[in-house]
């Protein structure tokens, strides 16, 4: 294992504000404030354009709409179905319609406001329900199916079905959606963004513009959060910066205040899921059958890969024999939805962990016992619905080591007593699992490149395509490279991610930053190392009278390099650099990986999409108030799969942080619009994330330290995204703290998030035995 003492690499100037996030850089002649008018209809045909007044104000440097843009105005990520700005029609509250660059913002408002447009509102679909009755999707539907779904449903002895709603989910993080674009001399732009995906922002501002990508170079020193929300819709904000840029030919910052942010950038796919699943007596699952519906909003985004993940995670842990997943991305008129943390993967979860729920509470079982029945085999019964074989299951372990240390039996028993002996409280408890598939699911954007500079002090640069979000990937990065060069880490650093010194990068998304980019700079490193090994076995021999050094008995440790054979040759790293360019020795070089030996067929919806699964498991127990449907969570205990780790600390504040992040998911964070598609929490007086109150206050955070089965940077496992669905233990013992209500006998109304009221009126339904004749959770065969 890595030294568990590692520390961010910026831990200190996030304490003391020296960080700088885009509002912090500092620009100091000429800079323009920019600003986007955006659509108050959520569809609506734009009749006529008026800016002639707006142009007049004092302090106004440039004012454009569609018409202005010198190159597409087409953006999107797979499909290029979003306009830059709205031409003919808008079709979302938030859309942008002109853009403004003044000195002051107060100058910016006062020609907002002597702008005039003329809008024809249309019909909005804003609804999952009423896209399905209009027809209105994203695309075609996906399918991934395995065995005899339908005849096992027929015969098996037990069947149900029902439906699942899962909420959307503002990214809220700290930093909102920022550019910073310079311009520089003929066609130059020069763009700070906060961006997950520098080169997509690159490529973004390239083709609005109608210039080369050699003319456009995107740096990222830090995000100040990204969770999925900078992972495309970054580009939007750099794109309006640089258009305004390139009219004004002055700098233009665009920094969104909260609220505008929280309205016109898109969240987590909202579900409604319809399942039917089928189970023998002893709680075995034998079938089921998912219909998948996400609120994709008004354009593709990564919707589709988004649902995708959700289909490939709709087994979560679980093995079933018959499996069929169907996934279809409904189209409204809402900002159109995006990646966040986890990707599709807790929605598809939420319904498989429903089913399992569901079953034990129809066979009158602990849902443990059902679980621990249904997870994935390790020689058998451990292939996926999409036919993956699952190597290095960490499931059994976890869950034996888990179970003991949270001392769940024991617990089960307390929480029994005390909600035989309690009316108005109601306890809680729930362990649910996370395996999560590392890789992208489209194959090609598993790479990573790296350009690794050593200087002649013996100092070294990194340059990778990861960004750093807070997430701690430079962190990681830095110490790749010190444990390859063998120097202590005060040597190297890690510059801001920058699109003219590694090209043609993925985002930094799916977990996979760590995993991918630490393979690129370790084969920068290896390729500078046997340079270095090269010459110094030359050097060493001509020192004295002793057999030659073997470039392969040459090691770097400890800022020395020296022969392992003859221990006296040995040259401090620093000196050794300097000798090195003496000699002339390239001492810089580029690096490359990509993930060997996977592959997907969408088509088909078979394949090896993953290279491997982290695993994890949490047991949470809460208290309910049964008056308020309020919840407090009593405790939470988490085992969580890192492999080797790179950053032990920062992988627990990951684990942590996911956790909590997904508690708000589903309880408190309610994401709600009006009958007119206006999105009513927009801010955090109406939008509750989790604060430091609601983090557990007995919170057991461990992780299981097994070298990672695949052949990853130094054996580690990615951290970012599992975490987040251990959330689901939460939502589960609420649930079981209300299913207490009615004594087990019948099964809540529930959806996610738990809000209070959800938790009330599912109470309230148990209490009026109403439940078990709720249309939503009907039997198939009754
Ligand atoms: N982004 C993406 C992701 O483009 N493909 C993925 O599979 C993915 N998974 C998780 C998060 N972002
Ligand atoms: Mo993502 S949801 O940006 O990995």
């Amino acid at each position: 294992m890595s030294n568990p003492n590692i520390t961010h690499e910026s831990a200190a100037l996030h304490v003391s504000g020296e960080a700088l996030y885009i509002d912090d850089i500092p620009v100091h002649e000429g800079l323009l404030t920019g600003y986007v008018v955006s659509s108050p209809h959520a569809y609506a045909r734009i009749k006529s354009l008026d800016l002639a007044d707006a142009r007049k104000v004092p302090g106004v440097f440039a004012i454009l709409s569609a018409k202005d843009i010198p190159g597409r105005n087409e953006m999107g990520p797979v499909i290029k179905d979003e306009p830059c700005l709205a031409e003919n029609e808008v079709i979302c509250i938030g859309q942008a319609v002109v853009l403004i660059a003044a000195e002051t913002l107060e100058q910016c408002r006062e020609a907002e406001r002597k702008i005039r447009i003329e809008y024809e509102p249309l019909d909005p679909v804003l609804s999952i329900e009423d896209a399905i009755a209009k027809n209105s999707f994203l695309g075609k539907p996906a399918a991934i199916e395995r065995g005899k779904v339908t005849e096992s449903l027929k015969s098996a002895p037990h069947t149900f079905r029902g439906e699942l709603r899962t909420g959307a989910q503002e990214h809220w993080y700290l930093e909102t959606q920022s550019c910073l674009c310079v311009p520089g001399e003929g066609k130059e732009m020069f763009v700070c963004s906060s961006t997950q995906h520098p080169s997509e922002t690159q490529t973004a501002v390239a083709e609005v513009l109608g210039i080369g990508k050699h003319d456009v170079v995107v740096e990222v020193r830090r995000m100040g959060g990204g969770f999925g929300g900078k992972e495309t819709q970054g580009n939007h904000y750099a794109c309006w910066a640089a258009l305004l840029c390139n009219a004004a030919k002055r700098p233009v910052k665009i920094c969104l205040d909260r609220d505008k942010d929280m309205i016109i950038t898109g969240k987590r796919h909202r579900f409604l899921s319809k399942y039917e699943a089928a189970f023998d007596g002893d709680g075995r699952l034998l079938a089921v059958n998912i219909d998948l519906f996400s609120d994709g909003g008004c354009a593709t985004d990564l919707s589709h890969a988004i649902m995708e993940r959700a289909m490939l995670h709709a087994d979560n842990a679980y093995f079933v024999p018959n499996f069929r997943v169907v996934g279809k991305v409904c189209k409204t008129n809402l900002p159109s939805n995006t990646a966040f943390r986890g990707f599709g993967g807790p929605q598809g979860m939420a319904v498989i962990e429903t089913i399992v729920d569901r079953v034990a509470r129809e066979l009158h079982k602990d849902p443990l016992e059902v679980r621990k029945l249904n997870f994935y085999g390790t020689d058998s019964r451990n292939t996926t619905h999409y036919e993956q074989t699952i190597e290095h299951n960490l499931l059994p372990p976890i869950h034996d080591r888990l179970v003991t240390s949270s001392d769940y039996w024991s617990r089960r028993k307390e929480v029994n007593l005390f909600n035989a002996q309690n009316e108005f409280y109601k306890k809680g408890l729930a362990l649910t699992p996370v395996k999560f598939g590392i890789s992208f699911t489209t194959t090609f954007l598993n790479q990573a490149g790296a350009l690794v500079h050593v200087y002649k002090d013996g100092t070294i640069l990194v340059n990778q395509g990861g960004t750093e979000m807070g997430q701690g990937q430079f962190t990681k990065m830095l110490h790749v490279a010190a444990r390859e060069f063998g120097v202590t880490p005060d040597r190297v650093k890690v510059n801001a991610t920058n699109t003219s010194k590694v090209p043609n990068t993925s985002a930094s998304a799916a977990s996979a930053t760590a995993d991918l980019n630490g393979m690129a700079v370790k084969n920068a490193v290896a390729t500078i190392k046997a340079r270095i090994v090269d010459a110094l076995a030359n050097h060493f021999s001509m020192q004295d009278t002793g057999s030659p050094s073997q470039p392969a008995n040459i090691v770097f440790e400890n800022n020395e390099i020296f022969d392992r054979e003859h221990p006296n040759r040995r040259i401090a790293f620093a000196t050794a650099m300097d000798l090195m360019h003496r000699s002339q020795v390239s001492l810089s070089a580029t690096g490359y990986y990509r993930t060997p030996g996977i592959g997907w067929d969408k088509a088909a919806g078979k394949g090896k999409p993953f290279f491997y699964y982290a695993y994890g498991m949490a047991v949470t127990e809460v208290l309910v108030d049964a008056l308020t449907g309020d919840h407090k969570i009593l405790r939470a205990d988490i085992l969580h799969d890192v492999g080797d780790s790179l950053a032990p600390g920062i992988d627990l504040g990951q684990i942590e942080g996911g956790f909590v992040q997904g508690c708000g998911w589903v309880t408190t964070e309610d994401v709600r619009w009006d009958a007119k598609g206006n999105l009513l929490s927009h801010s955090p007086d109406t939008y509750k994330i989790p604060t430091v109150c609601d983090i557990p206050a007995d919170f057991r955070v461990a992780t299981i330290d097994i070298p990672n089965g695949a052949e990853t940077i130094g054996r580690s496992k990615a951290v970012g995204e599992p975490p987040l669905m251990l959330s689901l233990s939460l939502w589960l013992a609420i649930k079981d703290a209300v299913s207490a209500v009615g004594n087990h006998a019948a099964e809540p109304e529930f959806s996610l998030p738990a809000t209070n009221e959800v938790v009330l009126l599912a109470m309230e339904k148990l209490r009026h035995g109403q439940s078990k004749s709720a249309p939503k959770s009907e039997k198939i065969k009754s």
